[in-house]
């Protein structure tokens, strides 16, 4: 594995639907709808029911809708043993692989096992997991996934001490120079958005925000707007994104 120490720039904002919170009976019309939009990724919530108190879907869902759009899948995994998992999610079309720390007892074995597919990998930490717990690895993962909500159902409340969390992680990324997306995972709303991309978190994932309303894509649209006018805002005034 290379260590990829980058600038001291942010990532540019990007806006990925989580489909947790798409209407089911036509998941392939609203997937479509939302890469219409602009949507940079698509996120896949895969639940055990073990690991959150929730049973979702599987790898199933991600093979149909491979065919149905070309974005990125990114399957967030919020699942017991998430090593029994990844190659099927792999070969069903997911290119994109976040795991959660409290589940894993070996992450540098993990993201080696993931990276060896040539897929992308990130570590998601639960709103009470302390960030030291990533601090040996986050030069081997692509993103490292904030929950701003506990995991296991959508619709939830952001959690408002989380903001800190997100400005400390994005502190030390620059203090190391790691350049990774920081992704904010839960409650992601338009009240919200400026405050979170100010904090420091660059990837929004959001469910409700944009299947739950009248029109996907002009929600996408909405988020998508908010996010690069303030992240061009911090370019301006701070070319090394210190914030
Ligand atoms: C948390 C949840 C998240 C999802 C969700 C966000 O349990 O499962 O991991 O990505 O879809 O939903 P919302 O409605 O908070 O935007
Ligand atoms: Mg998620």
């Amino acid at each position: 594995m290379s260590l990829s120490r980058g600038t001291r720039c942010i990532p540019p904002p990007k806006i990925v639907p989580s489909i947790l919170s798409a209407d089911f009976r036509r998941l392939g019309e609203e997937v479509e709808e939302a890469e219409e939009a602009g949507a940079d990724m698509l996120h896949f919530d895969i639940m055990d029911g073990r690991f959150v108190p929730n049973i979702s879907f599987g790898p199933m869902v991600i093979k149909a809708l491979r065919s149905v759009s070309s974005l990125p899948f990114i399957a967030h995994l919020m699942v017991e043993k998430p090593e029994n998992i990844i190659d099927h999610v792999i070969d069903a079309g997911g290119d994109f692989i976040v795991f959660h720390i409290e589940a894993c007892a070996y992450p540098f074995r993990l993201i080696s096992s993931i990276k060896e597919r040539g897929i992308n990998v990130g570590v998601a930490l639960n709103p009470a997991t302390p960030l030291s717990y990533i601090k040996y690895f986050a030069d081997y993962v692509d993103m490292v996934l904030l929950m701003t909500v506990e995991p296991g159902f959508g619709g939830q409340e952001f959690i408002p001490e989380m903001m800190k969390k997100i400005r400390r992680l994005r502190d030390f990324m620059i203090r190391t120079m790691l350049r990774k997306d920081i992704a904010v995972d839960g409650g992601v709303n338009f009240e919200n958005t400026s405050s979170i991309i100010r904090a420091g978190a660059n990837v929004l994932i959001a469910g409700t925000s944009i299947f739950g309303q009248n029109s996907i894509g002009e929600s996408i649209r909405r988020l998508k707007r908010i996010a690069s006018e303030v992240y061009r805002e911090i370019c301006e005034t701070s070319p090394d994104g210190q914030l």
